[in-house]
């Protein structure tokens, strides 16, 4: 079996299997579409890959039986469709290589099959070894993990080993907000090709219901199509990418950033080849090391270690609620009607786009549910739908993790909440708002102001011991109980409007 985010040519079980001898089955399935409703986009990429992929596997010498979604006797989920095919076929073994999402794998385990298990050899930190490294420790920090990871991959040394630069993060050079002016390069785009139209016609029939738009696609759909997108990242982003990785801009979705995550959660780039280069264009002058380590830091850093948290803590790290939020998701966030200005310009390029940087996912919607306390089921259902390359594997822990706190503080420190005043520093949203970001109290004020107080209040007693907090926690102290009061209520009807079904 070759899943729909296991597009690559060196997959565990492509190199296990013969084809003069063993048959590939890849299935369309209505059911991995439906889970949570996708972003059409997102089921235009898979399908579309998984089209391109079946042909260049064929064109490889596989046998390749291939299930569209439209195709008579479709059972609609994955499991089905390998009952149905190792009955026909009469196979002796399935073998299929670790899924991605827990759920998945657990269907597989559930259906009675014959099944052989090949490790993902496509992460760099194998699920076993990652269980070693965390071992007797009470906290996981990325940043040690990391330190290990850039040791053993060689990435960025000096040749005695020892980090270039003298420091191994430079995460504090990484914190500038967009100059005036400046503008990040035109994006890499991708036409539709025959396949693709046909997809595209496919899905936008099938999943009218779904959020988001289909007809704006311009992702890569094979590996040639990703290593240009990646090429086009290399020569016109990396140099800028440290400095503003965490700047955001009006009508600038991706200013420096990759956009490579939905490309390499599927298979159509190779992990260990992007940090290669990277490091490549550090030696030859080509980009500060600021760019390349903060880039490197995330491929084999944040990358790898969310996904070791993932399957060392599933299946009771979806459940984890440590603040007890159980507020609903507001509708804004499926249609980016509301006021605030930084919420819609994130929201409204989701939709379009099925893709948002990382600042924006972590301290725009992000940070609004962490203030607002939605449930964590709900929030993480949302990301998992809206962004391309959300697997649960990786969206969970980011989403449950290091956005709502809801793991106690596992994976992160302590909760990145936020006032208006980051999203000031960091973007020009707040220029073209309604709301006033100076304002806490007054009808027109910012709401994520009022909500950051309130947020601290009614968490003090699992959050003001944290070390990390004790600042924020002070000047709490320091306001007067009028002023304390006041952004309480405020609070309170911003809270109030949300469960409501109101926007803000
Ligand atoms: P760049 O900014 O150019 O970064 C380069 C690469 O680093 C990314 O392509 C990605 O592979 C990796 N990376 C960066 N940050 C992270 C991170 N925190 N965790 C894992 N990988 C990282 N990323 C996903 O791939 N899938 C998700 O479902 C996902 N959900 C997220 C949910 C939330 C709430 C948050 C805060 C972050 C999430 N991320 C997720 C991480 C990050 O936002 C995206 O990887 C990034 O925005 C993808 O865009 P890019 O390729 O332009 O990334
Ligand atoms: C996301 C997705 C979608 C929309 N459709 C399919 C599909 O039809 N067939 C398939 O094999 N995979 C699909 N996927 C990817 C799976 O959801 C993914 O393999 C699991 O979430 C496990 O990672
Ligand atoms: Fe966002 Fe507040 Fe700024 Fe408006 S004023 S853009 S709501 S941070």
């Amino acid at each position: 079996m070759v899943l729909g985010d296991q597009l690559s040519f060196d997959l565990a079980v492509l190199r296990a299997l013969d084809p003069a001898r063993d048959v590939l089955l890849m299935a369309e399935v209505e059911g991995e579409a439906r889970y949570v409703p996708h972003h059409p986009q997102k089921i235009v990429l898979i399908l579309s890959a998984m089209r391109h992929f079946a042909q260049a596997l064929r064109e490889r010498g596989w046998n390749v039986h291939y299930q569209q979604l439209d195709t008579p006797g479709n059972s609609g989920s994955i499991a089905g469709e390998l009952q149905r095919w190792q009955a026909l076929l009469h196979a002796d073994e399935v073998h299929v290589t670790e899924c991605g999402e827990w759920r998945l794998e657990q269907a597989l385990r559930d259906a009675g099959l014959p099944l052989v298990w090949h490790r993902d050899t496509r992460f760099l930190c194998s699920r076993e070894a990652f269980a070693r490294w965390s071992a007797g420790r009470k906290h996981l920090r990325m940043e040690h993990f990391y330190r290990g990871m850039r040791k053993r991959c060689g990435l960025l040394l000096e040749p005695e080993g020892s980090p270039a630069g003298g420091a191994w993060n430079f995460d504090g050079d990484n914190r500038k907000p967009l100059p005036r002016g400046l503008r990040g390069p035109i994006p890499a785009q991708f036409a539709h090709d025959a396949i693709t139209a046909a997809v595209v016609t496919l899905v936008r029939e099938r999943f009218a219901d779904h959020y988001g738009a289909v007809d704006t696609f311009d992702y890569p759909v094979t590996h040639d199509q990703a290593q240009q997108l990646w090429e086009h990242f290399l020569e016109f982003s990396l140099a800028a990418f440290g400095d503003y990785q965490d700047a955001m801009a009006e009508g600038e979705p991706y200013l420096f950033h990759a956009r490579i995550s939905a490309a390499l959660n599927i298979g159509l780039l190779d992990v260990r080849r992007l940090c290669d280069d990277v490091d490549r264009a550090w030696r030859e002058g080509r980009v500060p090391l600021n760019a390349a380590e903060g880039f490197i830091r995330q491929l084999i850093g944040w990358r790898e270690f969310v996904r070791g948290i993932y399957w060392l803590r599933m299946p009771e790290y979806a459940a984890l609620n440590y603040l007890g939020n159980d507020r609903s998701l507001p509708e804004f966030y499926w249609t980016g009607q509301t006021r605030m200005r930084c919420m819609a310009q994130v929201i409204d390029q989701t939709l379009e786009l099925g893709y948002a940087h990382h600042i924006q996912r972590l301290m725009v919607t992000g940070n609004f549910a962490l203030l607002a306390g939605i449930a964590p089921p709900a929030i993480c259902e949302w990301y998992l739908a809206v962004y391309m390359d959300a697997f649960d594997w990786v969206e969970l822990p980011n989403t449950l993790g290091m956005v709502m706190h809801a793991d106690g503080g596992y994976l992160g420190s302590k909760p990145y909440c936020a006032s208006g005043r980051y999203i000031q520093r960091m973007s020009d949203h707040c220029k073209s708002c309604s709301y006033k970001v100076e304002h806490a109290v007054e009808e027109d004020a910012c709401p994520f102001n009022a909500l950051y107080w309130h947020f601290l209040i009614r968490h003090r007693q699992l959050l003001s011991k944290n070390p990390r907090l004790a600042l924020v926690y002070r000047s709490l102290d320091g306001m007067s109980s009028t002023r304390r009061d006041a952004v309480w209520l405020r609070g309170q009807r911003l809270l109030a409007h949300l469960d409501a079904g109101e926007s803000i």
